[in-house]
């Protein structure tokens, strides 16, 4: 089982939204993506392990411990492990610059791609203040957008000290926007807009579970999906050439190029948990 011989080896491979310690993560299906597909570097943006429902229904499966061992052993054998917490697993965010084993732990990473492309790694929530209050900031202008920033850090630190789970921007965007794709459009500008402060050529992104890969004023803008519902993940190939993968069921006796369905645009369905 160590040696597949019939697996797919990716310059990089970005995983996020997987939710692990919850029973709508879809670990079984992760499994088999990991087994049939490798990367010099891995990079999991954000909600790997789901910390927020870990404190009151903890749910840990042996696919969940699987996940974890597999992840830690590709580590083990070579490949460099980025991980970019997010809002479930914000407790990471206290070891930042640090290493577990073989994983690094960062806020944010810059990603270059084979053809030379600088691209900002970063799970997504930093933003949900700004995507929520858009329009209102768009007219305040710089310094309310480091306002909203920084108050959504605050914000959710009180609610966590609370006890109070985290507010999710998913379910707020389906329940006050009428239209989900200005929800989705409003996440994706403020993502692409960071990516171009920070002086990148894109941004890598996950927390909303909605897999894309867009153009967004001369700002590429790619994000990994998740693996609660549509079990997706963003990789590069050796040439730089980017690609959304969707394992939609166990390989079993399947060739393992039958299994990956190229995504471009995955029908809409931002799903709840982000
Ligand atoms: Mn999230």
């Amino acid at each position: 089982m160590s040696e597949q011989p019939e697996a797919r080896h990716f310059r990089t491979l970005f995983i996020s939204d997987v939710h692990l310690g919850t029973r709508g993560c879809q670990s079984e299906l992760l499994l088999d993506f990991m087994r049939y597909n490798d990367a010099e570097t891995i990079y999991l943006v954000g909600d790997i392990i789901d910390g927020w429902r870990l404190k009151r229904s903890w749910y840990w499966s042996q696919a969940h411990n699987d996940v974890v061992q597999k992840m830690l052993r590709k580590g083990r054998k070579g490949a460099r492990i980025v991980y970019t917490p997010g809002n479930h697993d914000e407790f990471l965010r206290s070891y930042l610059g640090t290493h577990f084993g073989d994983v690094e732990v960062t806020d944010t990473a810059i990603h270059e791609t084979a053809d030379g492309r600088k691209l900002l790694v970063i799970h997504g929530d930093q933003f949900d203040v700004v995507v929520r209050h858009a329009k209102w900031l768009a007219l305040l202008g710089d310094w309310a957008y480091v306002a909203a920033l920084n108050l959504n850090t605050v914000v959710n630190k009180v609610r966590r000290w609370l006890g109070f789970p985290y507010w999710s921007l998913s379910a707020w965007g389906k329940l006050k926007v009428k239209n989900a794709v200005n929800f989705i459009g409003a996440f994706e500008q403020a993502l692409s807009g960071e990516a171009r402060r920070v002086g990148a050529d894109g941004v890598v992104c996950g927390h909303i579970h909605h897999a894309a890969v867009r153009d967004i004023d001369g700002i590429a803008y790619y994000n990994t999906g998740d693996w609660v519902e549509s079990c997706t993940a963003l990789v590069e190939h050796h040439d730089g050439r980017m690609e959304i993968l969707r394992w939609t069921r166990l390989s079993a006796r399947s060739a393992a190029s039958d299994l990956a369905e190229p995504v471009s645009e995955p029908a809409p369905g931002a799903q709840a948990a982000a």
